[in-house]
Parts: C-alpha cells; structure tokens; sequence
C-alpha cells in the first residue's frame, strides 16, 4: 500500500513536470521553424528504421552542433534518445561527416560529385559492415546544413526510407546583414531592441546571438554582418576586438562567419590620420594593420560591408576617388585572410533638385557602378538592393545587375519589412522576390534572369549570391509578429536554392512552424501567398511605390511627402496625372539602362506592365489600362479590394482557432484585426487625397461616402476640442478632437438608426508618448473600455498613429446615447477620429 502511494506521489510529481515542460514551451514563436514538435502518431511509422545511434566522424564545433541538432530533433519529435559516438559506427547509426572523413572509414563510399562546396548528400550505406544514414558534404558546414534537412523532412512527415537526396546552395553568398547600433536600437528594426549590442556594448548575455545564429544555419545563411551600415567607427577600435571576439565565438558552431560594415572614414576617425583618402599609402597601411589585427583573434572573419557616398555616410567622392578605389584598398588588406568586401550600390545624391525634371534617383546606381565594370578587385562584391529606389512595395529590377559582367555582384533584399508594413501588416515578400529573381534582363542574350547574373553563373564570376537585411530583435518572436518569420525562412531557402517556388516555400514554413495539420497549412498559406500583392494594392498601386510619409516613419500614409524636396522619390501625381516619366524619349532616360530588349518593353505606355505604368511613365488619370479600368479608377477600387482582403483575413484566422497553439492563435489575431484596421486608414487617405486632386469621382459612389460613420468633430463635445490633422487625409474629413484637460472629456451622440444588433469600431489616435484611456458607454452602460498602448511609430495624431477598437455585440435602440470618456496621458490627449455603427450579421 504504501510502495502504491510512494508510486502516486511519484508519477504526479512526473506529470507535474511534464505539465510544467510543456507550458515552459509555450508558444511564444522563439523556436521559429525548429520546434521540433511530437510527430503525429500516425506519421510516427515512417520513421521506425531511423537508426538509434548517431556518430560523427571528425572533432569541431561545427560537426558537434550537427551532432547535437539532430539529437535534440529527434527527441523532440520522435521521443527517442538517439546514443552518440564519435568515429567509424559500430552499430546501424545516423553517420555525420564529411566526404574526407567518411572515405577515410569506408574505402568503399564514393562521394557524388555533383554535390561541391556546402551541398551535401542524404543517402543510405554500409560503414563497416552495418546499415547507416549518412549525411556528408564536403565542409562541415555542409554537414551541419544535411543534418537541418533531414529534420525538416520529419517534422513535416516525408519519407525517409529510401534516401538518396543531393542538394547544392545556389550561389556561396548566403549572408544576413543586421542595422544593429551600439546603443542597441536597430535602424528600420521592428522587432525589439538588439541581440548584439547594448548600451554602447556588446552584451554579456550572447543566448540570443548563438539561437539567432542557429536559425541562419539552418536554412544555410553562412555569414551575418552585425552592425548598421551607416556604421559606428568604434567597432573598430583595438579596445573593442574582444567584444566582438564574443560573438564571433558563438557563431562559429554554426558556421555563421561574422562581419563588419564598417566607416570608410574610419581612418581619419579612429585611426589619427588625417586623410581616409584611399589611394594613400598610409591609408592602405592602416587598413591591412587593422584587418591583421581582426584576423589574428577572428581567423574565421567575414569581411566588410561598406556603404559610402550615400545618405550622410562619407565616401571616396571626398577625394575625387571612386567607389573602386575605395572598395579596392579594403580589399587588398582581406584577401591574404580570404575575407571580402560588399560595396553597396545604393550610393545617390539625396540633394537633388525636383524642379528639374530630367533628374532621376532611380539612376544613380547604374550611372556610378556601370562604368566601373571590371575595376573591382576579385574578393569585392557589389551588393545591389533588388530595385533602383529603395525596397518598395513595387519596383522594375535594378538595371545594374545586368550591366556588370566583370565584377562580382550580390543581391540585397529586405526582409524586415520597412515599407512594407514593418511587421504590423502581414506581407510575406518570396512572390516579390520570386518575381525580381526570375526577372530576364537579358544581359548579352536570352535567359540571364537575376538569381543567375547574381549567383555569378552568367559571367562566371568566383563569387556572389544573396544578401538579406533582417533586423531580428529581442521581442520573444524575433521579428514583432509571428507569420514575418516567413520571409526570414524564405530568404534563406531562396539563397539556398532559388529555383523554389513561393508556395513551397509557404508550405514548408507553414508546415515547421504550425505543424501538419491540412487546414492550418492550408489557410495559413494561402494568406500568405495573397498577401504581398494586398499590402501593395492598398498602398501603393501601378508602380507608384509606398505611397507612404517618406520623410518620417515609412509606414502611415504620405502621399505628398515624397514630393517637392530633394530625396528623388517622387510620384509627380498632380491635379491632372500621375508617374515619371523614366522614358528615354521624353524623359529621365531610366528605361535606357536596360538592355534593348527590355528597355524596348519599358519605353512605352503601351507595353509597360500595369503594375510598373507609374514608376516608367506620367500618365492622365483618364487612361485606360490593359485592365481596362481608368488609373483613378483603379486606384479607388484596389485600394477598397486591398481593404476587404485585408478584414477577410481576420476571418480566415479565426477559422483556425482551436487548430494552432493558444498563443501565437491570439497574437497573430491581434496583428491582423489591427491590419484590417490600417488598411482602411491607408484606403481612406490615399482615395480621398486622390479624389480632390484629380476631382474625378469614384465610379462607385465609394469614396467620401461611408454609411454609419459619425465624426468626432460632429459630436456633442464636453472638454474635447476639434484640430486639424495634417497631412489632412490621414484623419475623416481631416479633423480630429483632442482632450487637453487633465480631468478627461467626452463625445457622444444618439443612435438614429433602427433596433437591433450592431458593432461600433471608434477610430482613435495611438501616439508612443502617452497611454490615454477611453471608456465607451450605450445609455449610460459602459460596454468597453481600454488602454491606447500599442507600440506605434508615432508621437502625434495621423496616419502612423490612427487605429481602432471594434466592439460587437450591441443590441442598439434609436435615441440611444453612445458615449465615449477619453482620459489623456502625456502627450497623448486622448485623441479621437470618427466612430462606425454597422449592424451585425445576424
Ligand atoms: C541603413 C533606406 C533606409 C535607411 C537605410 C538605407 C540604406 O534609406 O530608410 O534607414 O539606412 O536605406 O539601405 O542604407
């Protein structure tokens, strides 16, 4: 009896810690796409002949990590406890190594030949007489990279009975760049505070550093630059090395090679010479001393990234020198060490005169690097952000990637999401990116799309590839919403292997990161895959680019703030048409740039592709489209199209409850009902900023029209005042009300409508300086209250701050007075925008 109780007590503390175990798991989006999940029971089968022991052929850190990865997958997904050795199996075993290694044991095992560099080779085999899995590549990296595929075949239940798989990376530049500043901000980073650097340090905690790098290696990211590229010249003090010997450190295992943007002024700044002129003798001295110095305590060392001439940063210009010139000196010091230098060709005058209307920002990056073609040192490589401006919603594909045939190229995408709604908004980019990727720019003949110019197949250049500006940060899920990690998984897998598609993509992601379950993957991702072409129809249609405040946060709507200053962003949409005119006939000579062939399509209206007219063309809001609908009227019906989808995703992920975790269920559903939300600030401001400069109505009746909407300024007011809201269309009618009283205030007004069942959305303002509180009461019964502190880009009213609280359920009766009490705080005065009484479906 008492052998049963001591039993009882024991399996209750067991089931305690199970429970324990399992909320400490918690979905929270930490694990990413490697949450190794339990295997479906009925799945489980297919991985009855995975052996129960697992050996690696060889001692690094590297080879370990593999070790371990796949030790701790498999327990997790499958429950077992695989037994580790080291050296020539002994029993039927999982065998890590490389292709050396594995010769060296097994005379008899003949390395495929097509799988080179970091590819590896999945396959079955004897090693001393028993049965092994066999992952091995000819680096260790490689290794590590086939031990990550062969768990992201279990977690989405594929077979791996007769394996037999060889995969090859695209091209050897796999890299992530970081705009991490010391003090711990992250520049266009949406998601927290940096996990590299905090109060002018690198932190004493790398935990992060060593998951974050795990992650890049998962999907085969080999390198990461850590540090903004509007760079910090003290990352390059001699007193600094040991911090970022740290880091260097953590991401070796994971063959992540650490790098530096680095100050091109760094040798006047830092390093007492009064000229960084690159052609001085001194200045190439002191650039070989610094980078010895690097090298001796990092051997594994990247290289640097550089961006000059551009934005503020100081550049070669300085000294009449060129970017070859400069990018050369830097390279001479890294080549003994193997490292290399990325040259950014994001270099432009952001002091351009808009009056003058052959001038073009769009041209800058073609006019400075073309005729340098083959001026570079061979370990330079020009990384070229994917379009001429900057990481809008739409862009043609840059024209330099086709014109540089003797010097190394990278391609340089964004994955946070900087105007594409900054992880608020969902915008899942591999269909865009897909799309620049395949892009033939016909560079000397048919089919030289952009992933081959860039990977270095076309001109047979030794290296290239893929750069992806990511800016994970502290926040528990990295990027700030948990279906954003999707594209940091698709830029791995695109550098990995540019030839998938985005739905393969989407599903594998889907498929790690939710789990298997056919509805989930299902809905998940088709939302994904629309999603992209939604934010864009919302925001920024036919080319126009983000039609966002380009002078401030890139992300509420702007329409004009891209006009009439000196930053070449310009849409020319005044009262009659829109667009530049990129043409080479009549104007800015863009089109030009391009090879014959396509430059051919991009000449004229009439061939340009709808979604590109206004980026190559200013054309009267009258003309027709190949859709067959006028541009003004495009614009008014993409951006209430881009609206509704973005309310019908809300749906769509509610459809989902009970089939994802608690967790990430409730915080992407809080994301997307404030996306719905924003979109309708998006479609309002830009349609009604179009409507009055153009002055032709919606053929729809839609705009300036909407039915239930009371505005606040309309109110019966106690203690709040009107203002204007400016830009004027951020705001209903371009008014708001404030609460400048410290007691608080209210607006209300009466219900005239019928009785019956109805929901109110109240428009209000979420400034970052305040957390004003609001109360909303039907006859006197409060029936919601809640807190504006949401984390915003915003410290006054407008489009950056302007979001929503809906409330349901309300049985409403006419003569009803509805009330809202706003309480400011700080800088915040409880500022409101309008409220919407719809009835509900019954
Ligand atoms: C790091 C855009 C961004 C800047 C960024 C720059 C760049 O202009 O808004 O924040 O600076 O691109 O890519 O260098």
């Amino acid at each position: 009896m008492r052998r049963r109780v001591l039993r009882n007590a024991v399996l209750a503390v067991v089931l305690v810690g199970a429970l324990q175990a399992e909320r400490a798991r918690a979905e929270t989006g930490y694990e990413a796409w490697l949450r190794y999940a339990p295997v479906e029971p009925a799945a489980r089968q297919k991985y009855a002949t995975l052996p129960a022991s697992i050996v690696v052929l060889g001692d690094s850190a590297v080879l370990a990590a593999a070790q371990r990865e796949v030790v701790h997958g498999v327990k997790g997904m499958l429950g077992r406890t695989l037994r580790t050795a080291q050296g020539p199996p002994q029993e039927k075993s999982i065998v890590l190594g490389t292709f050396a290694s594995v010769e060296a044991v097994a005379p008899e095992f003949h390395p495929r030949n097509d799988s080179q560099d970091d590819g590896f080779w999945l396959t079955t085999g004897k090693i001393h007489g028993v049965d092994c899995f066999i992952i091995a590549s000819p680096t260790e990296s490689g290794v590590l990279y086939g031990a990550f595929a062969l768990l992201s075949k279990i977690a989405r239940n594929e077979s791996i009975a007769a394996l037999d798989e060889v995969q090859q990376p695209y091209a050897p530049i796999r890299w992530a760049d970081q705009w991490d500043n010391l003090d711990g901000r992250i520049e266009r980073g949406y998601g927290g505070r940096s996990i590299f650097f905090e109060n002018g340090t690198v932190r004493a905690d790398l935990s992060r550093v060593a998951d974050y790098a795990r992650l890049l290696a998962s999907v085969g990211i080999n390198g990461c630059a850590i540090n903004n590229v509007n760079a910090d010249p003290r990352l390059l003090e001699d007193s600094f090395l040991p911090q970022l010997v740290r880091i260097a450190d953590v991401f070796r295992p994971w063959g992540v090679r650490m790098s530096l943007a680095v100050d091109l002024s760094s040798p006047k700044l830092i390093g007492g010479l009064d000229t960084f002129d690159p052609l001085d003798s001194r200045v190439g001295e002191w650039w070989r001393k610094k980078v010895d110095q690097i090298y001796q305590r990092i051997p594994d060392f990247g290289g640097f990234v550089v961006k000059a001439d551009s934005e503020g940063q100081m550049g070669p210009s300085t000294y009449g020198r060129t970017p070859a010139d400069a990018a050369n000196v830097i390279a001479r010091a890294l080549k003994p060490h193997g490292g290399v230098v990325f040259y950014r060709a994001f270099v432009y005058n952001h002091h351009l005169d808009w009056r003058e209307p052959k001038n073009d920002r769009a041209k800058a990056a073609y006019d400075n690097f073309h005729p340098l073609d083959g001026k570079f040192a061979d370990n330079v490589i020009i990384q070229i952000k994917h379009g001429p401006i900057d990481f809008q919603a739409r862009e043609p594909v840059s024209p330099l990637f086709g014109a540089l045939e003797k010097t190394n190229e990278a391609i340089e995408l964004q994955v946070t999401q900087e105007y594409t709604g900054q992880q608020r908004h969902l915008c899942f980019l591999p269909p865009m990116w897909k799309e620049v990727l395949d892009f033939d720019l016909h560079s000397g003949s048919d089919g030289t799309p952009v992933k081959e110019l860039v990977s270095g197949k076309t001109f047979h250049r030794p290296v290239g590839g893929f750069v992806g500006v990511i800016n994970v940060g502290m926040d528990a899920n990295w990027l700030g919403h948990p279906l954003a990690m999707a594209n940091l998984y698709g830029f791995g897998r695109l550098a990995w292997d540019s030839n998938l598609s985005p739905k393969t993509i989407a599903e594998e992601w889907t498929q790690l990161t939710f789990g298997n379950d056919p509805a989930a993957v299902r809905i998940i991702e088709d939302m994904q895959l629309a999603s992209w072409r939604i934010y864009e129809s919302y925001t920024g249609p036919l080319g126009a680019q983000t039609l966002t405040d380009i002078l401030g946060s890139h992300y509420g709507p702007g329409v004009e703030s891209s006009e009439r200053n000196d930053w070449g962003q310009w849409h020319r949409a005044d009262h009659e048409g829109i667009g530049m005119d990129r043409s080479v006939a009549t104007g800015t000579g863009y089109a030009g740039q391009y090879r014959a062939s396509v430059a051919k399509v991009f000449e004229s209206v009439e061939t340009t592709p709808d979604e590109l007219l206004l980026f190559f063309h200013h054309v009267p809001y009258t003309l027709v489209l190949h859709s067959g609908n006028t541009v003004i009227q495009h614009i008014y019906d993409s951006h209430y199209e881009g609206a509704e989808r973005a309310a019908d995703y809300v749906r769509q992920w509610q459809s989902l409850k009970g089939h994802v975790d608690e967790e990430r269920y409730a915080a992407v559903l809080a994301r997307l009902e404030y996306q719905a939300g924003h979109a309708i600030v998006w479609r309002d401001a830009i349609c009604n900023w179009f409507l009055r400069t153009s002055g032709i109505p919606d053929a729809k009746s839609r705009v300036g029209n909407y039915p239930g909407r009371i505005e606040a300024e309309a109110m019966q007011l106690q203690g709040y005042v009107p203002v204007d809201v400016v830009p004027w269309e951020n705001a209903s009618r371009g008014q708001a009300i404030e609460c400048r009283r410290q007691q608080g205030c209210a607006a209300s007004f009466r219900f005239a409508g019928s009785a019956g069942p109805y929901e109110i959305d109240v428009r209000y303002f979420d400034q970052n300086n305040g957390q004003s509180k609001f109360q909303i009461s039907v006859s006197d019964h409060v029936v919601n209250e809640w807190v504006a502190n949401d984390h915003l880009p915003a410290t006054k009213i407008g489009g950056d701050s302007s979001t929503r609280r809906r409330i349901t359920g309300l049985a409403l009766h006419p003569g009803d007075e509805i009330r809202i009490e706003g309480m400011p705080d700080g800088e915040e005065h409880a500022p409101l925008d309008y409220v919407e009484v719809h009835r509900s479906e019954e």
